[in-house]
């Protein structure tokens, strides 16, 4: 187990973030039609708005505004229409005191969130789908979340095939750490994610929540979204071997947190907060103990 005395550093963070002793935790807020997990809930900005507060109230962290779905198969909207989506929640969150993060793949969208005060980039192709987006980071010098990806939704299901998933993912994130460090990206500011359900499959999925240390141990923070994801809806199959529903999946989200938190996750990424908040300051405490602080 790695105690929190060995988390790396992220340069550039909030105070409120800086030394939390536990995992933090990200509330999702998705302002799309057609997310697979809350698809078209909290798509008006009021909406969207509110639901950010009540995940504040239930102890998240920060908050991911998101304006592209990017369930299996989903096609792009266009910069102009992921902006409208976005700005109206973003400014409003951070006009209300929250930490904001801007989950985009576009350039463009992370600076307009960047000038409205959102404080990290959550990119979840790293840096690949859009050739600016490390020059806006390296430049704005805020934390930037690489997530392993290899490709767009519409097509992604094709590229999950892996020699040994855990190593193959290692090694191409660590492979995007170097590109973007050559573009200016201060290291101190990449937290890498394994892309829970990103050209992965089921089975992929689960090895990497099994040997999350592997990834730890590449010496950055790390944030996990496993939340609602469709692998834990095929491991919660009813009697009749159906999968079980993105919103009853959120138990077995707390159970992939608890883990997550466990292997020394830096963050985990959740759409229902409550259940991972208490998750992971139960792990704290028992880090804590393990490490000899308490
Ligand atoms: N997953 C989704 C969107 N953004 N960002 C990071 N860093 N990691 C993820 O796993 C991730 C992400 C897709 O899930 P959603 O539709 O529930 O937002």
């Amino acid at each position: 187990m790695a105690t929190p005395a060995e988390a790396p550093r992220v340069r550039g963070l909030p105070s409120a973030l800086e030394d939390p002793g536990r995992c933090l935790v990200m509330g999702v807020v998705n302002v799309t039609p057609d997310s697979f997990s809350d698809g078209g809930e909290w798509f008006e900005p009021d909406a969207g708005i509110r639901h950010g507060l009540d995940l504040l109230a239930e102890g998240a962290d920060l908050l991911d505004v998101g304006g592209e779905s990017t369930r299996p198969g989903a096609v792009r909207p266009g910069a102009e229409e992921e902006l409208r989506r976005v700005m109206p929640v973003v400014r409003g969150l951070v006009e209300a005191g929250a930490l904001v993060s801007i989950d985009t793949m576009r350039a463009e969208v992370a600076r307009a969130a960047l000038e409205a005060g959102a404080v990290v980039v959550n990119d979840v192709s790293g840096g690949l789908a859009d050739p600016d987006m490390a020059s806006v980071v390296a430049e704005a010098r805020v934390p930037f979340v690489a997530m392993h990806w290899r490709g767009h939704s519409d097509h992604m299901d094709e590229l999950a095939r892996y020699g040994d998933v855990v190593a193959d993912v290692c090694d191409e994130l660590l492979r995007r750490v170097e590109a973007l460090v050559e573009r200016g990206v201060d290291v101190e500011q990449i937290l890498l994610d394994p892309g829970f359900g990103f050209a992965k499959t089921g089975a992929h999925n689960l090895q990497l929540l099994a040997r999350l240390d592997e990834v730890v141990a590449l010496g950055r923070p790390l944030v996990v979204g496993a939340s609602r994801k469709r692998f834990l809806g095929t491991v919660l199959t009813d009697e009749q071997g159906r999968p079980r529903p993105p919103l009853g999946r959120d138990d077995g989200t707390a159970a992939t947190s608890t883990l997550a938190a466990l292997a020394g996750a830096w963050c985990v990424r959740v759409h229902s907060v409550r259940a991972t908040v208490d998750a992971v300051r139960v792990v704290a405490a028992i880090r804590g103990v393990v490490s000899g602080d308490v």
